[in-house]
């Protein structure tokens, strides 16, 4: 019998599915919304990552079979107040571009200093099965903003970002390096963790647990 798990993300972002594939490792299949034209896009209408991972996943999972997770991410730049963040992907209108949203970005900074350039990646995923929301987890990795792009791996806000600890860019730094460190993976490896644990059995798992400066689950199935 294959131990094989296969888990439908609840994207359109290919970057997103890429690096949750990766994260996840080969003990998975990945597929994304691209499998589904026929299933509409969801209005992300909620007020925080939590409230529109939740929208995607329970919304997708009414249309489709077995666990969906959603993933809803962004940037927080403290100097502008937490912006983008919600609206990461739309910063410089509807269908921006990743450099149109950095240019607009880097202009909103253009006149804080490097002390003051702190920010954060934040992503929160969502599982369903059914309509019905499961669980959330998440994950958080703190740095900075630097003042022109650099490097071109990645997605997004990649080029720009520095997390702690670290003199490279998102951008610049190896897939491994971020998925070992990001947002994304913190919460991909906590989801990844409860699903192991509920087919061991140990299904004990409501409230609280996280990784260390990573967020955490706030409870699951
Ligand atoms: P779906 O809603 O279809 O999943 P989306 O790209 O619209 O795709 P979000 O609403 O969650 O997804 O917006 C996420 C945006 O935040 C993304 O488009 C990037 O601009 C930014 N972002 C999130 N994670 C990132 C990462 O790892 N690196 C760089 N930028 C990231």
């Amino acid at each position: 019998m294959s131990n094989v798990q296969h888990l439908i993300v609840a994207t359109r972002n290919a970057h997103k599915t890429r690096e949750i594939q990766r994260i996840l490792g080969a003990d998975f299949v990945v597929r994304d919304l691209s499998a589904y034209p026929e299933i509409p896009e969801t209005v992300e209408s909620g007020k925080t990552f939590e409230e529109n991972a939740t929208l995607k996943a329970t919304a997708a999972s009414r249309q489709l079979p077995g666990l969906v997770v959603a993933d809803d991410s962004g940037l927080e730049v403290d100097a502008l107040g937490g912006a983008p963040g919600i609206y990461s992907a739309r910063y410089a209108g509807q269908n921006a571009t990743d450099k149109e949203n950095i240019d607009k970005l880097l202009e909103e900074l253009a006149r804080i200093e490097r002390a003051k350039r702190s920010a954060r990646f934040r992503c929160v995923i969502a599982l369903a099965r059914e309509g019905k929301l499961l669980g959330t987890f998440e994950g958080v990795v703190e740095g900075m903003i630097v003042d022109s792009p650099r490097g071109t791996n990645g997605f997004g806000y990649d080029p720009i970002f520095v997390p702690r600890e670290f003199e490279q860019t998102f951008g610049e730094l190896p897939a491994e390096v971020k998925d070992r460190i990001s947002h994304r993976g913190r919460a991909i490896r906590l989801f990844a963790a409860v699903l192991a644990n509920r087919k061991t059995g140990n299904q004990g798992l409501g409230g609280g647990g996280g990784a260390p400066g990573g967020g955490g689950a706030p409870g699951c199935c």
